[in-house]
């Protein structure tokens, strides 16, 4: 395309060259010629309810696809209501690119109370993003498009924030869009490998976390554990890098005692691809570890926070553990591990409390009919909280939660981001009656674009984390106890089929014909229920 066409338009050439056919977005009179050639170059455009649930879906649909999620919002307003999600996506490393139109370059930072105006827009999301720029003519547009794909592609993925002034996306650009390449081998693994083999061949007692960042190192990561007879111990983020049913595989409870008692006593610790930030962890401090730290991190920051490793490599994880699997001596795996596995495991199911044996049997009912290539989009209810740790996954990617920034209302939208990324996998939404109601409105989007979605529903009346947190520290319950809808209503009022099963069996058949229903179901599941007694 080299005809006289605006800027606005030729970006939706310039995405469609980088692999982009879908956006999320909520249209407005300042983003109004981005969409003049959406549909001549074959773009999908998701239009969303709030722009809440645009970040939250772009970041769904990155989860999915493992491709950027892009959302298409205005100035001001539409960027100050998408702050969350990219804050959301920033704590979890996920490449979302979120394109927004600012005032004119005339009046940037002038404060004439122009329509939807901040004063410096940048720097709003400038904490929340690996960059925030304002692209003050086309070119400017491909080279931040250039280096927000550069950055997904090649380091740690982070939202990026592009602005463009409105004179600049009525512009005229006549030059054609190509793509910029930057994709080639991640950092490989240098320095170190040869220490980090050493160790791990002498440990007695190895355990490896595995991370967020290990996900595409899943072969590698189960070759060496098994090689070296080592325990694995996924953190929410890495839950499934190992399967949950092999035998070396902990359950996603880096937070819970007896794995971090067995975590204590390991002679040798590789870390792959893990801040073991609080929320990994859920203790006011480091972990506690009397044995040698190995840390495989594509981040040099990460590589050195908190901890003295011993050996602290800085590479893309597949690459560094297939050197390190390459160096390493032929060893005899201990055998113990797997008993040491066994009682940790069992020691944490026993360890449940009455009503995490509750959601369990929840949980257990899910997994029992979803598909093994099904993903449960989870949002922070406790029912989530016992379901990151014990509900079953055969491959990475299949529970997603919004663990660091850890934002109510995540769940429904980024399941809808994610089942538009894979219409052909199944997709639950795990969301409590609070976190629902923050983002519920984008039920009209699900029954819009007609997505087959299960969306478990676990009302326990109340903002129960929270008052149970005001209760045992003997706070008045306040605020936490709030009057609620009728979820049934407000669900079939949007279009959407609903079901309040009361039995195991019938939540079962709910959640079946709901995977294979033509539009969304919300299914109601009451904690107080006689059946989960
Ligand atoms: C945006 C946001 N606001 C507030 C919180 C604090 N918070 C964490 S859990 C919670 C209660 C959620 O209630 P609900 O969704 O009903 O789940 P439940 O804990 O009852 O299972 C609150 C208010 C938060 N995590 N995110």
């Amino acid at each position: 395309m080299t005809d006289k066409i605006s800027c606005g338009s030729r970006l939706m050439h310039l995405l469609r060259a980088y692999g982009v056919d879908t956006l999320f977005g909520m249209p407005g009179v300042h983003t109004l010629e981005a969409y003049r050639a959406m549909d001549d170059a074959g773009m999908r455009h998701i239009g969303v309810r709030h722009e809440q649930g645009a970040g939250f879906m772009a970041d769904g649909y990155a989860r999915m696809s493992g491709k950027p999620g892009v959302c298409l919002l205005i100035s001001g307003p539409g960027v100050t209501n998408a702050a969350t999600p990219l804050g959301q996506a920033y704590s979890d490393s996920i490449p979302m690119l979120m394109i927004s139109s600012v005032a004119a370059t005339k009046d940037l930072g002038m404060g004439r109370g122009r329509l939807h105006e901040i004063t410096d827009q940048s720097q709003v999301t400038a904490p929340l993003t690996a960059f925030s720029a304002i692209a003050t003519s086309p070119d400017q547009v491909r080279e931040y498009v250039a280096r927000a794909f550069a950055l997904f592609e090649t380091g740690r993925s982070r939202p990026v924030h592009i602005s463009i002034p409105l004179d600049v996306l009525t512009a005229i650009d006549d030059k054609p869009v190509s793509r910029r390449v930057a994709r080639g081998n991640r950092i490989p693994a240098g320095a170190g490998i040869e220490d980090a083999a050493k160790l791990l061949a002498e440990a007695k007692r190895p355990v490896i976390i595995a991370g967020g960042g290990s996900i595409g190192a899943s072969s590698a990561l189960v070759e060496l554990a098994e090689g070296l007879g080592a325990a694995v111990v996924p953190t929410i983020a890495g839950k499934g890098v190992i399967p949950d049913s092999h035998p070396l595989a902990l359950e996603a409870t880096l937070d819970r005692p007896a794995t971090q008692a067995m975590i204590a006593e390991a002679d040798v610790v590789l870390c792959v691809g893990t801040e073991l930030a609080e929320p990994d962890i859920w203790l006011d401090g480091p972990l506690p570890m009397n044995g040698k730290m190995i840390r495989i991190d594509i981040d040099p920051e990460t590589l050195v926070r908190d901890y003295d490793a011993a050996v602290a490599i800085e590479a893309d994880a597949a690459l560094a553990l297939a050197d390190i699997l390459a160096e390493l001596p032929p060893i005899i795996p201990s055998k113990g591990s797997h008993n040491q596995v066994a009682r940790v495991r069992a020691a944490e199911r026993e360890a449940l409390t009455p009503l995490e044996r509750k959601h369990v049997k929840v949980l257990d009912a899910l997994r029992r009919v979803m598909p093994d290539d099904g993903v449960v989009y989870s949002d922070m209810t406790q029912l989530a909280y016992t379901g990151y740790a014990f509900y079953p996954c055969v491959g990475p990617r299949q529970w997603i939660f919004p663990a660091g920034y850890g934002t109510l209302g995540y769940a429904l939208p980024a399941g809808i981001g994610g089942k538009i990324a894979a219409p052909e996998r199944p997709v639950m939404v795990v969301v409590g009656d609070g976190g629902f109601q923050f983002t519920l409105q984008e039920l009209g989007t699900a029954v819009e674009q007609k997505l087959p979605m299960a969306i478990i529903l676990w009302n326990n009346d109340s903002l129960a984390q929270i008052r149970d947190g005001m209760i045992s520290r003997k706070i008045p319950t306040i605020g936490v106890n709030q009057h609620n809808p009728d979820f049934i209503k407000l669900a079939e009022a949007y279009g959407c089929r609903t079901e309040s099963p009361q039995s195991i069996e019938a939540l079962e058949q709910a959640i079946t014909a709901a995977l294979a229903a033509d539009r969304p179901t919300v299914i109601e599941v009451r904690e107080s229920s006689g059946f989960l007694a």
